[in-house]
């Protein structure tokens, strides 16, 4: 595997996005994009204990989410807001709160940051906050929806691995959904032995700073430090939202409802794909 790290960028013009990394689909930061916003010296975790410390949130459990069976792909606990921002300031956990939609109960802080102008077609309905502890890890995937993400992390740092949607094989992409079997953090060279040819970028995300997701890049997100970001979503093409549409589609109806008849057998029967699919790669790199 090998990384470039992600370009980071001030002053960069909407001419030039588009130019260097909106049409070619490339990752960069900004470090600017948020200057403005009210949001990056008033959003701390003092800030949303005190003011939402009270809200009932679904926490997401890593531990059962992946598992076939019920619980597949909708393993939550619930909590207050605010015991789970103790919990994480406290001690080391891969419990997270993952695209918390916040500001449908709290529509005040939509005014503290800006929709970015970077581009256009923002979705204003979908800017998400995602909370986690330190060493929450995300398993590598792209998102279903295929929009474009700007993603600004507040107070702490994460790091972020991303790879175009191209070397899907090299990361043993799991049929019908958009998960990757391989654990990018502890790579298993032996056992994916394809991994090897992913060509990825590598980014930390400071204080303020905003990551360029282009659609369908394949990101696996890992929290150093608690913290939690802020993401908005644009989708500028009517193709990329009907595959999304597929894509939630393809999610809610064959791959969880395969799981609930099929169970483990299902969740082999897709292993074994991506291992197929990687394979091809050594085949032919073996006659060439
Ligand atoms: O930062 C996170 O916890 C997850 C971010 C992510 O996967 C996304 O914005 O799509
Ligand atoms: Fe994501």
């Amino acid at each position: 595997m090998q990384f470039t790290a992600v370009e980071k960028k001030e002053n960069l013009s909407k001419e030039a996005f588009k130019d260097q990394y909106l049409d070619p689909l490339k990752p960069v930061i900004f470090k600017d994009l948020s200057k403005d916003w009210v949001a990056r010296e008033k959003w701390t975790f003092d800030f949303f204990e005190k003011e939402y410390g009270d809200i009932t949130v679904p926490i997401f459990d890593p531990d059962n989410y992946f598992r076939s069976g019920k619980h597949y792909m909708k393993s939550y606990f619930r909590l207050l807001f605010g015991d789970y921002l103790k919990l994480i300031q406290s001690t080391p956990t891969n419990l997270r709160l993952h695209i918390f939609q916040i500001m449908k109960e709290a529509p005040e802080l939509t005014k503290d940051f800006e929709t970015p102008e970077i581009m256009s077609d923002f979705l204003k309905k979908f800017p998400a906050m995602f909370f986690g502890g330190k060493g929450a890890t995300l398993r590598l995937h792209y998102d279903l929806d295929c929009s474009h993400v700007f993603l600004t992390h507040f107070q702490t740092r994460k790091e972020i691995f991303l790879f175009p949607y191209e070397q899907r094989s090299f990361l043993y992409h799991l049929p019908y959904t958009v998960q990757a079997e391989v654990d990018i953090m502890n790579p298993d060279y032996r056992k994916y032995p394809a991994l090897k040819n992913a060509n990825g970028y590598h980014a930390i995300l400071e204080h303020g700073e905003t990551l360029f997701i282009p659609r369908r890049y394949w990101h696996c997100v890992h929290y150093c430090e608690p913290g939690f970001s802020l993401s908005v979503r644009s989708n500028d093409s009517i193709r990329y939202t009907l595959l999304g549409l597929w894509n939630i589609g393809r999610h809610f109806i064959i791959d969880k409802g395969m799981n609930q008849f099929f169970g483990e057998r299902w969740l082999a029967w897709k292993s074994k794909r991506a291992f197929e699919k990687a394979n091809k790669w050594k085949l032919k790199s073996n006659v060439a």
